[in-house]
């Protein structure tokens, strides 16, 4: 059998050093590629492979974060009989791209794990939004990937440097790429994010070209990709899926559906790091605890009121800070239930541990 080497796949000291308890129970490992709905598609030293979870992993898990996702490195044994693994831990995550699952529920789901790079996509007509920009932003710093941000469909528009030098105020450093593939425009510029062993994960509203470009990657159409109606902000969400391709030049890259809402889950520092200026100004308020609405030497009104900083920035700031504030007293809540539920678990556990020694 041709044995590949795991590195290919992202493996490194990190997980080495992780994996290194189970290496001598004849463990050996996986990477998630796709998620089904009782299984899953794993890269392996001898290809692909179909897991599913051990009972006792499914058993002892008590959030979701708890159980694989696309992009983890997970600990696997074959089985004697057919040709599926079972998977028996995940692998602490290096990175995580996380968001608040859509609708009101509070609970998180793991868009990609262990991601280097995530491009935030916008395409540059009817879809593209700064405010939308600065919200990807901060999951993206959050996850510990690095952002950079991708201005598709550059063919159909006219204001290309207008749109660059809009999205310059508040991408704070981020690398800006504005890209084509019907001109070929930028295409060079985003290869050298594809690395062997590298992951990268493209993210964006449905339509943007996530799924284009990947086929251009990997120069085949391999996936599946729609034309977009115009003016339909439903769009069609064409992929359905996430998932982890390997690149013929080396690298992997992370497909996933087009998300409607991208809703924080966590991230009060990330806020800071992205409205540094609006941060930096509140520091000058006269009073510390200043909520820049009606108290004297107000620093913050003061640069609205002078057109320093840009209104439709400032309230789409108030507007994330008040997400993250509600969202931390939900998940206060949440991990108390949580805790509670594992202590049931732990003594159901003991007393039918005890239950089956005195018999
Ligand atoms: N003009 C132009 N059209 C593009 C470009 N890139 C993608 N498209 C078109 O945009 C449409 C949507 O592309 P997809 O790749 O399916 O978009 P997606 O982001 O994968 O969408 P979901 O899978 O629904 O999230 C297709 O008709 C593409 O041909 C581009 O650079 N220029
Ligand atoms: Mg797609
Ligand atoms: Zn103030």
């Amino acid at each position: 059998m041709n044995v590949t080497d795991l590195t290919t796949f992202g493996w490194d000291d990190f997980f080495e050093a992780n994996f290194k308890i189970y290496a001598e129970s004849g463990y050996t490992c996986g990477r998630v590629a796709l998620e089904h709905k009782n299984f899953f598609r794993l890269y392996t030293q001898h290809g692909e492979a179909l897991a599913e979870i051990s009972g006792k992993l499914r058993h002892e898990a008590v959030k979701r974060e708890d159980l694989p996702a696309v992009g983890d490195w997970v600990v696997i044994r074959s089985r004697p009989e057919g040709d599926r693994v079972t998977i028996h831990a995940v692998l602490p995550r290096r990175t995580s791209f996380v968001r608040k699952i859509a609708g009101s529920r509070t609970e998180e789901q793991i868009v990609g794990a262990n991601i280097d790079t995530v491009f935030l996509l916008t395409s540059m007509n009817q879809d593209f939004s700064v405010r939308r920009i600065e919200r990807y932003l901060i999951v993206a710093w959050e996850s510990g990937a690095r952002p950079i941000i991708i201005l598709s469909k550059a063919d159909l528009c006219d204001r290309v440097v207008d749109r660059i030098d809009e999205l310059q105020e508040v991408a704070r450093g981020v690398p800006i790429h504005a890209i084509s593939v019907v001109t070929g425009r930028g295409l060079d510029d985003v290869a050298q994010y594809f690395k062997r062993g590298e992951t990268v994960a493209l993210l964006g509203s449905s339509g943007v070209g996530k799924s284009t470009l990947i086929n251009h990657l990997t120069g085949d159409d391999h996936l599946k990709v729609q034309t977009v109606r115009e003016h339909d902000d439903r769009g069609k969400h064409t992929t359905t899926h996430r998932e982890l391709i390997l690149l013929p030049g080396g690298g992997l890259v992370l497909d996933t559906p087009g998300m409607r809402e991208l809703q924080l889950w966590d991230g009060d520092e990330s806020l800071q790091f992205v409205f540094e200026d609006i941060e930096a100004l509140a520091e000058k308020c006269f009073f510390s605890d200043c909520r820049h609405q009606d108290e004297p030497r107000c620093a913050v009104r003061e640069a609205l009121e002078a057109g320093t900083i840009d209104p439709a920035r400032y309230e789409s700031y108030e507007k994330l800070q008040k997400e993250l504030k509600y969202l931390a007293r939900r998940r206060d809540k949440l991990s108390e239930i949580v805790e509670k539920k594992k202590w049931k678990k732990l003594s159901r556990q003991a007393s039918e541990r005890a239950r089956l020694k005195r018999r």
